[in-house]
C-alpha cells in the first residue's frame, strides 16, 4: 500500500507542475491523466488490491486525487478560453504577418517633385474644379467661339450651351484654375496649378482621354521673357540635373504672345539620338509665353502696368522621360507589376 501512496504523491506533483502552451498540449494532458487509459483510471484500478479494512480510507484518497487531476484540466483549459496572457505562455514577441504596403503612383511622385521645385521659387499652389463653365476654360483664355479646341471632338461637354446658359465641360487645361485666381487676386500673382485635364481622344500608347498638367502663371510689374526662360531653365535643371540643355522654339497659343515651346536634351540617349527623341537629340516638354494682353484685360489687370508669363506641361511627359515609360495607358491600368517598380523612389 505504501508503494501506491508514493505513486499517487509523485503523480500529484507531476500534475501540479503541468503547463500547456497550446490547446493541443491541454488535450495531451487530458489523455495522459484522465483518458480511458490514463493514469487516474490506472490508479483507481488498484482499488481491487486494497484490503477491505483500508478501502474506505483509500477511496477518499483516490477520490481527492481524481478531483485534483480534473481541476487542473479545467485550469489549463481556462487559460485558452480567456486568452489569459500570463498563464497561456503564448509568445507575444513572435513577429506578426506582414501587412502589404502600397506605393505612390509615379504621376504623384513626379507631380510632387514639380510642385516642390516651383514652391522654392515662391509659387503658391492653386486648385479648382474639373467641371468648368465655358468662360473659365475658353472665353477668358482668349479662345474665340469658333476655335477648333472648343469642338465636341476635342472637348467633353457635360452640358451644351444655349443662348442664355453657359456650356459646362470637363476642363481641357488647368488655365481655368488660373482664371479663377486672376478673378479673385490682384498682382503680384505667382501660382502653379497641378491637376487632371480631359480631351476627347482615342486612347492609344501616345494619347489618352485624360492626363495631368502643371501650369504656372506669374504676373507683376516688369516681368519679362528673360524671367520666363530662367525660371523654366531652373526647373529642368532641378528636375533632370545640371547637365540638361534647353532650347526655345517660337510657337503659337491663343492665350500668350509671344509664345514658345521648350525642348530639353533627350534624357534617354543624352542627345545621341533614339526613338523617344526621334533621332533629333531633343524632346519637347512644355509650352509657354507672355500672357496675352486680352487675357489680362479680361480680369481687369492693366496690361500697360503689368506683364506676365505662363507655361503648361504634362506630368506624364516628364514622368516618361524620368522613368522611361513608353505607353501612356500604363499610368491608369493599375497593374501592380508596373506600380510596384516605384517602391523606393
Ligand atoms: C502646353 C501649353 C500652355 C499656358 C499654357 C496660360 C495660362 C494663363 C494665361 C496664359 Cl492663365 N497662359 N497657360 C500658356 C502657354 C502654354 O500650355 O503644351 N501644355 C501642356
Amino acid at each position: 500500500m505504501e508503494q501506491l501512496l508514493q505513486q499517487i504523491e509523485a503523480v500529484k506533483a507531476e500534475i501540479a507542475a503541468s503547463v500547456a502552451t497550446t490547446p493541443s498540449e491541454v488535450e495531451q494532458y487530458r489523455i495522459k491523466y484522465l483518458g480511458t487509459k490514463g493514469l487516474v483510471k490506472q490508479i483507481m484500478g488498484e482499488m481491487k488490491n486494497v484490503p477491505n479494512e483500508q478501502k474506505k480510507e483509500f477511496g477518499q484518497i483516490l477520490n481527492a486525487f481524481k478531483i485534483l487531476a480534473e481541476d487542473k484540466l479545467v485550469e489549463l483549459q481556462a487559460a485558452f478560453e480567456q486568452g489569459d496572457e500570463a498563464s497561456s505562455n503564448i509568445d507575444f514577441t513572435l513577429p506578426g504577418d506582414a501587412v502589404p504596403v502600397g506605393t505612390r503612383h509615379p504621376l504623384n511622385l513626379v507631380r510632387n517633385q514639380m510642385v516642390s521645385i516651383f514652391k522654392r521659387l515662391g509659387f503658391a499652389v492653386a486648385e479648382g474644379p474639373e467641371v468648368e463653365d465655358d468662360w473659365h476654360n475658353f472665353g477668358a483664355m482668349n479662345l474665340p467661339l469658333d476655335h477648333p479646341a472648343r469642338d465636341m471632338q476635342d472637348t467633353f461637354y457635360v452640358q451644351e450651351g444655349t443662348e442664355t446658359e453657359s456650356a459646362w465641360l470637363l476642363r481641357t487645361h488647368t488655365s481655368s484654375v488660373q482664371a479663377r485666381v486672376m478673378e479673385t487676386q490682384k498682382p503680384p500673382i505667382r501660382v502653379i496649378c497641378p491637376g487632371r485635364v480631359y480631351r476627347n481622344e482615342t486612347i492609344s500608347a501616345r494619347a489618352h482621354c485624360f492626363f495631368h498638367q502643371v501650369e504656372g502663371l506669374y504676373i507683376d510689374e516688369n516681368v519679362s521673357f528673360a524671367d520666363l526662360k530662367q525660371t523654366l531653365y531652373f526647373f529642368v535643371q532641378e528636375m533632370f540635373g545640371k547637365e540638361v540643355k534647353v532650347r526655345f522654339r517660337p510657337s503659337y497659343f491663343p492665350f500668350t504672345e509671344p509664345s514658345a515651346e521648350m525642348d530639353i536634351s533627350c534624357q534617354i540617349c543624352s542627345g545621341k539620338g533614339c526613338n523617344i527623341c526621334k533621332h533629333t537629340g531633343w524632346v519637347e516638354i512644355l509650352g509657354s509665353g507672355m500672357v496675352h494682353p486680352k487675357v489680362l484685360e479680361n480680369f481687369g489687370i492693366d496690361p500697360e502696368k503689368y506683364t506676365g508669363f505662363a507655361f503648361g506641361m504634362g506630368v506624364e511627359r516628364i514622368a516618361q522621360l524620368k522613368y522611361q515609360v513608353n505607353d501612356l495607358r500604363l499610368y491608369s491600368q493599375n497593374d501592380l507589376r508596373f506600380l510596384q517598380q516605384f517602391k523606393s523612389v
